[in-house]
């Protein structure tokens, strides 16, 4: 862990990790895909998943009924986590109004779930079926026409049977084994037997996000929910923090990817030397330590003189999830406006939200929470305006809007109102 001061932190993030390589290469992936459709998905699909097959979609009797191999406490801790997550989204969603703004003129609001979405559920060394709950519980919330999952291929080719097993509890069916920046290219374009997705969900790797990014800028590409790359976490930790706690909490992110980001700010007083110790003590004993050694080789300790220095950091970093380890947690978290997810106090591990506390861990990264937010029910939802106005409404009405589209200098605008008002006169409804 490299330590630097508060002060001298106004570069990172600026900094940024080096990722321009890898945008290029998947933005290389969707190009191709994009020109040449099923034929690259396939030669994708040998090339980075060993996968050698016609198509992607997997058959539903894989998946329906898979739960009935679980174990009893696997399956009823999923449910927990399924249940968990439903309750804290059901409060979500567009609100659909209607607002009479000029008398005769009404006016309504109207949200309508997404027709087709696309969720991208990383696989590889771990199927993360927490984020594939993530995403469906609040497309289900919604009222997704179509939410169907991509994934890669365990190693002997298959859907991942936790992953299986758990799409069944959900009741997803609509599955396909493709991974990385070609299953992003496969979504966007509906190629390779894939629907073509309004809107792309899901967390991945950096080449992953790469894709996403590229295809929404697409003129007519999909949406996509959020900028979310490798995980982040930030603690903020001051002399009553446990140095074992956090170390536990900065190892818990970094076992996730090579490229997490990893942040520890230190207030005065938090035992920096404990925490490095255990750190290496808890680090030797992890089944993923290769993992979490590449990320926390990178990681950054920033000392902060004191807690508005801290709150400062932390607001221009945004990071994807910032725990609080301080006196008075909550006093800092009211000032943290940027962070994707917070976790307030010694008892609430990250692992917490990762699972099931109940808020969705798809959670802006690389600074993105400065504006973005986390996936909830809106992302899958769109609105549409309605107005309908009377007759009498339109008359009374018209003066008002004639003087603003004159004042634009826009004469067909205002001859759009002229000639109603001109039939309305003619049978004498004008106001
Ligand atoms: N921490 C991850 C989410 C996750 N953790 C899934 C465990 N499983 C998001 O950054
Ligand atoms: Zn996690």
């Amino acid at each position: 862990m490299r330590w630097i001061e508060a002060s001298k932190s106004a570069a990172v993030g600026a900094a940024a990790d080096n990722l321009s390589a890898i945008e290029a290469e998947a933005a290389a992936i969707v190009g191709r895909i994009r020109q040449e459709g099923s034929s690259a998905v396939q030669d994708y699909a040998r090339r980075f998943d060993g996968y050698e097959a016609d198509g992607f979609a997997v058959e539903k009797s894989i998946i329906s009924g898979a739960a009935g191999a679980l174990e009893e406490a696997d399956r009823q801790a999923i449910m927990a986590m399924i249940r968990s997550v439903a309750t804290f989204h059901a409060e979500q969603g567009y609100r659909g109004y209607q607002k009479e703004t000029w008398p005769g003129i009404m006016c309504e609001r109207r949200a309508d779930a997404l027709s087709c979405a696309g969720l991208y559920v990383p696989g590889g060394s771990a199927p993360l079926i927490s984020s594939l709950v993530m995403m469906a519980i609040p497309a289900r919330l919604a009222g997704v026409g179509r939410a169907y999952v991509v994934t890669p291929p365990d190693e002997n080719g298959q859907l991942n049977a936790v992953l299986a097993a758990t799409l069944d509890l959900l009741g997803v069916h609509e599955v396909y084994l493709l991974g990385g920046a070609q299953a992003v290219g496969a979504m966007a374009c509906g190629v390779a037997g894939l629907p073509r997705a309004d809107k792309i969900f899901g967390p991945g790797n950096a080449w992953v996000a790469a894709a996403k990014q590229c295809v929404a800028q697409w003129p007519g590409g999909p949406a996509i929910d959020l900028p979310a790359g490798p995980s982040e976490v930030m603690v903020i930790a001051d002399d009553t923090a446990d140095p074992a706690f956090v170390a536990a909490d900065l190892l818990a992110q970094a076992e996730h990817d090579p490229l997490a980001r990893i942040t520890l700010l230190a207030l005065d007083g938090f035992d920096q030397t404990a925490c490095e110790a255990e750190l290496s003590r808890q680090l030797a004993n992890l089944p993923r330590r290769q993992i979490a050694a590449e990320a926390m080789s990178q990681a950054l300790g920033i000392s902060c003189a004191d807690r508005d220095e801290a709150i400062g950091v932390a607001n221009r970093l945004a990071p994807e999830h910032l725990i609080i380890q301080t006196r008075l947690p909550r006093d800092i978290a009211v000032q943290v406006r940027t962070a994707g997810g917070i976790f307030i106090g010694p008892w609430t591990p990250e692992t917490l939200g990762d699972y099931a506390a109940g808020p969705n861990h798809i959670l802006p990264t690389g600074g993105a929470g400065r504006a973005w937010s986390g996936v909830t029910v809106e992302s899958f939802q769109r609105t549409t305006t309605l107005i309908e106005a009377t007759a009498p409404g339109l008359a009374r009405s018209a003066s008002t809007f004639m003087r603003l589209a004159e004042m634009e200098g826009l004469e067909a605008h205002a001859a759009s109102l002229k000639i109603r008002l001109a039939a309305l006169e003619k049978e004498g409804l004008s106001s």
